[in-house]
């Protein structure tokens, strides 16, 4: 161990100084990478690194030396960055990056398990948003509480008085989710969030069919993402009045409740007016549920019917009333009391018209819905949110195929296409990123939800994948799921609960007030948002670092779950089809094994290498201390040119 002291002796002589201007750091996918598939980093600021090494911590081997990627301006702040690429790294195990202007750095870990438990807990998270039933201690951890709004005395708000059903009359409208921080019940929220875990079970049904979250519903002979989707389903059941089979727009608090926790107000709770875009998305997924449920016959006899009989009378309602927008200034211009929760109003529902009409095409096979079908197939091809909604239907009639899709065979080929040239414009977003992410190629990506925009975009990716099986649609959707979790311009991986770094204070009530410090697992936050509605205190106003984990902020820090929705989906289907098909393009392995010419920064890192080994052999503090202490910055501090001896 001479070799050692004599390294750190020398080192210790120089000028501890960093040549760097702002301090750089390191930002990936928090929650680990998978053997199979591409791994990326990205090194923040502006740094003159030409090299990185990649170290097993165990036993402080380098197994990996290859070039940083070239430096590069964001798009989406004054940030510059380098991708740093270890894709080539296969084997499982823990690890850590070395760099000049960093040190030792980044630990990370490769496994087959990587964003497993994230996968689960995100789909966990809708058990915590339930309504009106307790939580129970052996499900809901330290999370447990009493029931939330019973919603059993749900008032006719003047908006929605029918002769049937007068102002001031009640109705049943329990259980369901609480869509966000707060205590509401939106149908058109709850439309897109249903019909995109119902995907999720379509597309991939051998996993679903097996994987176990523990709720209490475990093991009743269903699968738990489908005995979580009932929850909703049957609240949303209880919104169709069944004397005209119109869907009521929302089940609401007159106000937004306070930062308290469910249950604990008792103000009165309305169904507003019904509308046409809650309506249509009630008939998509109740088509949606019905085929799917239509599996589970002995298990839940009538349920299907139930579902189909739901649709079809909602698709008639929305023929009679085919443009019923909620414009809630109108209403409360009309009607006492005023209501000031969520809106979810949607002007332009072509959209609408055209994914109730898919999946109930796709459900039904009847050539009564190959109208609208058709007339939806001009409509531009946006990602999904809450008020664009044709992706689902595209998705659905592809996967129900020419078959099911009667009298649309032709149009069906066209939809595969579109959905492999949105994908592939993502990929070409993706190639000139400053965090090689499909996310972010337009600052307009950063919205009020913006991680849901990330997860969406995945979606869009992995449909395209299923299409096409090439791995590079695979790698863009999990490109934006290491966004998510890590990979970005904020280093926060936004799904609580997970990583090393994930906000604390969500505007989430129950995270809020439960006297907890850890905020319930499992929910994704929105993410950074330059339009800060909130007016809350933002450090950055740019569009990719616009985040601020405050209670305050429910522009940037809220949950929702239409959000959770999208990261369910992403993250089961990129575990599952990683399982499939190896990565690592050609181009990625090409590149990683050109030899790079030695250089200031290859001594410093052979430098590095050898503090590794030393470490591991246990002439020096432990690497854990290393890296949690002043040796972080002394290693990544030192001027190396005269420290390079003999490292491998
Ligand atoms: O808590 C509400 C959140 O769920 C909504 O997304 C947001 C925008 O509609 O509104 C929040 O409620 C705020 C209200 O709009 C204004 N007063 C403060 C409320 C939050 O504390
Ligand atoms: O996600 C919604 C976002 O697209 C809108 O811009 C915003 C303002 O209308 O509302 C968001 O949805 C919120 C809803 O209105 C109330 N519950 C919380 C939702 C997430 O913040």
């Amino acid at each position: 161990m001479i070799e050692t002291q004599l390294l750190i002796t020398a080192c210790l002589s120089l000028v501890l100084a960093s040549a760097q201007t702002g301090s750089p750091r390191l930002e990936y996918n928090q929650s680990g990478f998978l053997p199979t598939r591409e791994k990326k980093a990205v090194l923040i600021g502006e740094t003159p690194e030409a090299r990185f090494l990649v170290i097993r911590k165990d036993r402080g081997d380098t197994v990996l030396r290859s070039a940083c990627g070239p430096l590069l301006r964001s798009s989406n702040s004054s940030l510059k960055t380098r991708i740093i690429d270890f894709s080539q790294l296969r084997e499982p195990g823990e690890y850590l990056l070395a760099l000049p202007s960093l040190g030792l750095s980044g630990g990370f870990t490769v496994s087959p398990h990587a964003m497993e438990a994230e996968a689960r807990a995100a789909l966990k998270g809708f058990y915590y948003q339930r309504v009106s039933g307790e939580l129970e201690e052996r499900y809901a951890g330290r999370w447990h509480r009493p029931a939330g709004h019973p919603d059993t005395a749900v008032l006719i708000h003047p908006s929605a008085a029918s002769d049937k059903r007068p102002a001031g009359t009640s109705i049943r409208s329990p259980g369901g989710w609480y869509d966000a921080g707060d205590y509401n019940k939106y149908i058109v929220n709850s439309g897109v969030t249903v019909g995109t875990l119902l995907s999720a079970y379509e597309d991939f049904p051998a996993h679903f069919d097996t994987l176990l979250t523990g709720i209490p519903e475990s093991g009743n002979g269903l699968p738990d993402l489908l005995d979580e989707v009932l929850q909703n389903l049957r609240w949303m059941l209880t919104m169709q009045d069944p004397h005209d089979g119109g869907v009521h727009h929302k089940c609401t608090n007159a106000a937004f409740d306070g930062m308290v926790m469910p249950g604990v107000t008792k103000l009165p709770r309305y169904v507003m007016m019904k509308s046409t875009a809650a309506t249509l998305d009630f008939t998509a997924v109740t088509a949606q549920a019905a085929r799917i449920f239509a599996r589970f016959r002995d298990r839940l006899p009538g349920l299907s019917d139930s579902c189909l009989t739901a649709a079809r009378r909602a698709w008639d309602w929305a023929e009679r009333n085919p443009a019923v927008i909620y414009n809630q200034d109108s209403l409360n211009r009309l009607h006492e009391p005023d209501i000031r929760t969520g809106t979810y109003g949607d002007g332009d529902i072509s959209d609408e018209w055209f994914w109730a009409a898919a999946e109930m095409l796709a459900t039904t096979g009847e050539r009564r819905f190959t109208k609208r079908v058709r007339q939806g197939l001009t409509l531009p091809l946006r990602l999904v949110s809450w008020k664009t909604v044709a992706m689902m239907g595209c998705h659905s009639l592809v996967r129900a195929g020419e078959g099911r899709a009667a009298g649309v065979s032709g149009e069906v080929t066209l939809m595969r296409n579109r959905i492999i040239g949105f994908a592939d414009s993502l990929l070409s977003n993706a190639s000139r990123s400053a965090f090689a992410t499909p996310m972010g190629g337009s600052p307009s990506d950063f919205v009020w939800g913006s991680n849901a925009v990330a997860a969406n975009q995945g979606i869009a990716l992995v449909n395209a994948y299923l299409l096409t099986r090439r791995p590079e649609h695979l790698d863009g959707a999990l490109a934006n799921l290491d966004h998510i979790l890590g990979r970005n311009a904020t280093g926060y991986g936004f799904l609580t609960g997970f990583g090393r770094r994930y906000p604390m204070h969500p505007h989430h009530r129950p995270s809020e007030a439960d006297g907890i410090a850890e905020p319930v697992p499992g929910l994704l936050i929105g993410g950074p948002n330059p339009g800060r509605e909130d007016g809350c205190t933002y450090a950055s106003t740019e569009p990719e670092t616009s985040h601020v984990d405050d209670v305050c902020s429910y522009a940037s820090n809220e949950i929702a779950i239409n959000w959770n929705a999208p990261m369910v989906y992403l993250l089961h289907a990129v575990r599952v089809l990683s399982k499939l098909k190896p990565s690592g393009t050609e181009e990625s392995q090409r590149q990683a094994q050109e030899p790079v010419p030695s250089s200031v920064a290859e001594n410093s890192l052979r430098a590095l290498a050898v503090v590794a080994r030393a470490t591991v052999s246990g002439s020096v503090p432990a690497m854990d201390a290393i890296l949690s202490t002043t040796w972080t910055r002394w290693a990544g501090s030192l001027r190396f040119p005269r420290c390079g001896t003999g490292a491998r």
